[in-house]
């Protein structure tokens, strides 16, 4: 089955993804036909368990869809991927063997030791699924932690890895920064090429939280293959936010940020 991440990966460019915070089918659908190359159901901080987010892979059709897990939980990742995503994204990986428990958990044996049981899955990919699932699945660990970058070259070098991906609010607040998506300070900026470069080095790909196009085009720029943007429940928040004012004040539009 395609993933329209590593389609845009062999061919050299980025892949754009959508962020899915609303538990509604609906608001997946449209954001299924926004045009992004992937869709993220977010299981960490959006307000999705997995009920919810079986239903909204469901109305997501052919898109392809990752998702990101609580927290490096063996269990939940493999019933993920048994109902159907393409890939996961782990948070709060600290060094190389919660890189490897994490990648372990979306592999077979004797590459890994998930369980064979693609209930969905299968029905989507056909009956050679686990024979396709390593040169199809997509494994992003995210660098968020000061442990974790620390770590960053032990991390990239994990077998069956396929990136990592920043998470802003945390790695900013794990520096001392504070939190905040689109970062500019000079600490931050220097973490985030020595993430693409480092990864780009080892042959995975950097990907990283953007709440706007135009930082998400910089992060392009400076090497980074998976870019999310923004998410559903910000664009509509500040859709609706616009729109009020504008009647009220004429004309202010807010522009539309992350999270
Ligand atoms: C962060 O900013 O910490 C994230 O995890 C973004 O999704
Ligand atoms: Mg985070």
């Amino acid at each position: 089955m395609e993933n329209r991440i590593r389609t845009q990966w062999s061919r050299g460019q980025a892949a754009l993804s959508g962020w899915l915070h609303i538990p509604s089918g609906f608001s997946a659908e449209l954001m299924g036909g926004a045009g992004f190359d992937a869709l993220t159901l977010d299981l960490q901080h959006g307000l999705l368990d997995f009920s919810t987010a079986l239903g909204m892979l469901q109305a997501l059709g052919g898109s392809t869809v990752l998702a990101r897990v609580p927290w490096n939980e063996p269990g939940l990742i493999m019933k993920l991927l048994d109902a159907g995503v393409n890939g996961i994204i782990c948070p709060m990986i600290n060094n190389r063997s919660e890189a490897e428990a994490f990648v372990g958990a979306c592999r077979y044996p004797p590459n890994g030791y998930r369980s064979f049981g693609p209930t969905r899955a299968a029905l989507l990919w056909g009956n050679n699924y686990a024979q396709q699932t390593d040169a199809t699945l997509v494994k992003l660990a995210m660098i968020e932690t000061a442990e974790g970058l620390d770590n960053l070259e032990e991390i990239v070098a994990t077998p069956g890895l396929d990136g990592v991906f920043v998470g802003p609010n945390d790695l900013g607040q794990a520096l001392g920064l504070g939190t905040g998506l689109d970062r500019e300070e000079p600490q931050m900026w220097e973490a985030l090429e020595r993430i693409a470069r480092t990864a780009l080095a080892a042959g995975v790909m950097p990907g990283i939280f953007c709440a706007t196009p135009e930082y998400a085009q910089r992060m392009q720029a400076l090497g980074y293959r998976f870019l999310a943007l923004s998410s559903d429940a910000r664009l509509l928040g500040a859709a609706a936010r616009s729109l009020v004012t504008a009647f009220r004040e004429g004309g202010l539009v807010e522009k539309v940020g992350g999270y």
